[in-house]
């Protein structure tokens, strides 16, 4: 997968560079141009999505966004977008958020979001059910003392895209042993206990729950993952359905599933800050602002 692609980022370069070469200073699209060539639609991910619900807040926050649209589909189908129109150096701007691997592979930017309908830097957080400290106390104190670095969530993320998640997690808990011995050195271990994660399926959250479920089991506990939509892992943790999560993103992007379920649920804090959400687009579209776009005329 990641080969292919490279291929379509080096024929997007070599493309660039021929432009260039020609000398003819090809002039990149206006604002007004930008717009019509999308068709005044930004391309999405999954609806449950809370970045999703933030871009449909973006279109009805910004007077200029009046008559766009955001589709709506699947991070796939996003990302297969996004590599089509930079291999035609067209523009498109997608829903996006970092960590995640399409920064890596091409050269792309948050449009600045002066109403911070985004919010400014996201942070990721950690949830227990309640009652699990009493249950497994062990668990719970690896658990909460779980805390990383955006860094080390990349390097888990671009390991993901050439084996599984499970390995690559496994790969990164063996060669970051000193961090480990932090989040369990107050944990007594396991005796085969079942902690059940619950979880949302991005590249981002794939990474942070194999790498906890990781550790919890070198520590003596049985581990399961389960992957579902932002609303229902918050309804799971809430319900003590799922002993823990370390996927919401907050304060802004799951900020509705976390006002009807906060109280019900045991906060642990945040284990990673750093992160963000944001209109996206290839470098190449020369626009800064979501305030540079302009409605259909
Ligand atoms: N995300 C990645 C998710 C959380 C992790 C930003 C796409 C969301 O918007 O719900």
């Amino acid at each position: 997968m990641l080969t292919a692609r490279k291929v379509v980022f080096a024929s997007f370069i070599s493309a660039a560079s021929l432009l260039a070469a020609c000398g003819n200073g090809e002039e990149s699209a206006p604002a007004e141009s930008i717009g019509e060539a999308v068709d005044y639609t930004i391309t999405g991910i999954e609806p449950g999505a809370g970045v999703s619900s933030q871009a449909e807040s973006v279109l009805e926050e910004y007077e200029n966004l009046e008559g766009w649209e955001v589709e709506h589909s699947s991070t796939a189908g996003m990302t297969t977008e996004l590599s089509l129109a930079i291999q035609n150096e067209e523009p498109i701007i997608v829903v996006g958020w970092v960590p995640h691997w399409k920064f890596e592979q091409y050269d792309l930017k948050f449009l600045e979001d002066p109403n911070l309908t985004f919010g400014e830097e996201e942070e990721i957080h950690t949830f227990a059910r309640e009652g699990l400290a009493e249950d497994i106390p062990g668990a719970f104190a690896i658990i909460d003392a779980f805390y990383w670095e955006p860094e080390d969530m990349q390097e888990i993320i671009l390991a993901g895209q050439e084996m599984e998640y499970d390995q690559a997690a496994a790969e990164w808990v063996e060669e970051n042993q000193d961090k480990v011995a932090e989040w369990t050195a107050d944990a007594e271990p396991g005796n085969n206990e079942s902690v059940r994660l619950v979880s949302t399926p991005w590249d981002s959250e794939f990474a942070s729950s194999e790498v906890l479920a990781a550790v919890l089991e070198q520590e003596g506990y049985n581990v399961t993952i389960t992957n579902v939509d932002p609303a229902v892992m918050f309804q799971a943790v809430a319900d003590g359905d799922a002993d823990a999560t370390v996927a919401p993103w907050l304060p802004t992007t799951h900020a509705a599933f976390y006002e009807e379920h906060g109280d019900d649920v045991v906060e642990l804090g945040p284990n990673m800050v750093g992160t963000q959400n944001g209109l996206v687009v290839p470098d190449y579209v020369d626009i800064d602002s979501i305030e540079d776009l302009t409605p259909p005329e």
